[in-house]
């Protein structure tokens, strides 16, 4: 019997800076309630979907953007879409800006910032915490960007790495779920990381600016999307999964986000985009048994994987200089560096 399950992308909408988290809240609930409409059981909603995206601006007192984060989940603000996903039965993932009480690698108690997001089971259990792990952008006000993107200011860097968990979805008794947040999808360690956990389903959600500010706005739109949908596609593709991408959409405190949302299957083809700029739900039936097909073939990890010959990955960060060629005997000497 195939492994069935309809997964809903919930596409928002800009969310101006003066809007409170209620009017978001409302929203997704609305958004919920058309997927559920439609027959889906998961729901992905977008990156920091609870307010504007912040980190375009700049508090030169760090603590004051304290405001854009939740001390709690659900949170006052929040509860009445986990209420509502538990009486229509729904599993949902929410990203949101988290400030925990929380030991540092040190051991020491400290107040942490993360950019996080919770895949919510039916029941309303947390099934599972994801905490960003690559954050763009930068620490410090860069007056040659027309907008700001200080996620290094305001974030630390995720410490729970990229955890998959199998848990109950409407419909099935277990399916193997993991998250990403935004520019992780680019990086294809991230997917692979979750690959070895057999992830089925990759939750993910963003908010990419159409242009570029820090090459100056000259990459095209169009390779903006492009480059967001083909490392999604791949991630899928190389590790056999479904991925539903929820992105925020629209202008939003004046800046362009350019939302595409999308469903791609293990094949790592879309088989559900979004096609507006505001609040939007896309729905596709997944098989998930179609994860074993790669799975099984071409990207059968225990036969085909090489990790002695992938040492760079994890032991270096920069790129270093090839050595450079030489004729041997010639006067140069040798090609090693
Ligand atoms: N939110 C997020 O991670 N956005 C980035 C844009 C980076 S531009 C500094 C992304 O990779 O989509």
């Amino acid at each position: 019997m195939a492994r069935s399950l309809v997964v809903a992308v919930a596409q928002l909408g800009p969310i101006q800076k003066s809007e409170p988290r209620a009017l978001a809240v409302g929203r997704m609930i609305g958004l919920l309630e058309r997927a559920h409409a439609r027959g889906a059981g998961f729901v992905v909603f977008p990156e920091l979907a609870l307010t504007t995206f912040f980190p375009r601006h700049y508090h030169a007192d760090r603590a004051e953007a304290d405001v854009w984060f939740e001390q709690t989940m659900p949170s006052a603000e929040t509860a009445p879409l986990f209420a509502r996903a538990r009486q229509l039965g729904m599993g949902f993932h929410l990203g949101y800006a988290e400030l925990a009480r929380a030991p540092d690698a040190a051991g020491q108690m400290r107040t942490r910032h993360f950019n996080t997001a919770i895949l919510v089971g039916p029941e309303g259990d947390v099934f599972l915490k994801y905490r960003k792990v690559h954050l763009p952008g930068h620490a410090e006000f860069d007056p040659r960007r027309a907008v700001q993107h200080l996620e290094k200011r305001y974030f630390e860097v995720g410490d729970l790495g990229f955890p998959v968990i199998r848990a109950p979805l409407p419909g099935l008794d277990g399916v193997n779920l993991g998250m990403m947040i935004c520019n992780d999808r680019r990086w294809p360690e991230a997917w692979r990381v979750l690959g070895l956990q057999s992830v089925e389903l990759v939750a993910l959600g963003y908010n990419t600016p159409s242009l570029n500010q820090e090459a100056g706005g000259f990459e095209a739109p169009h390779l903006r999307v492009f480059h967001s949908h083909l490392s999604i596609q791949a991630g899928c593709y190389q590790n056999a999964c479904f991925a539903a991408a929820a992105a925020k959409a629209g202008v939003e405190d004046g800046c362009e986000l350019f939302g595409h949302s999308i469903i791609v299957n293990p094949q790592g083809e879309i088989i559900a985009q979004a096609s507006s700029w505001g609040d939007e739900v896309i729905t596709a039936d997944c098989d998930l048994d179609l994860c074993r097909l790669g799975r099984s073939t071409i990207f059968a990890f225990d036969r085909h994987r090489r990790p002695e010959a992938y040492g760079r990955i994890t032991g270096q960060t920069g790129a270093t200089d090839p050595p450079v060629w030489r004729r041997p005997g010639g006067d140069g000497g040798s090609s090693e560096k």
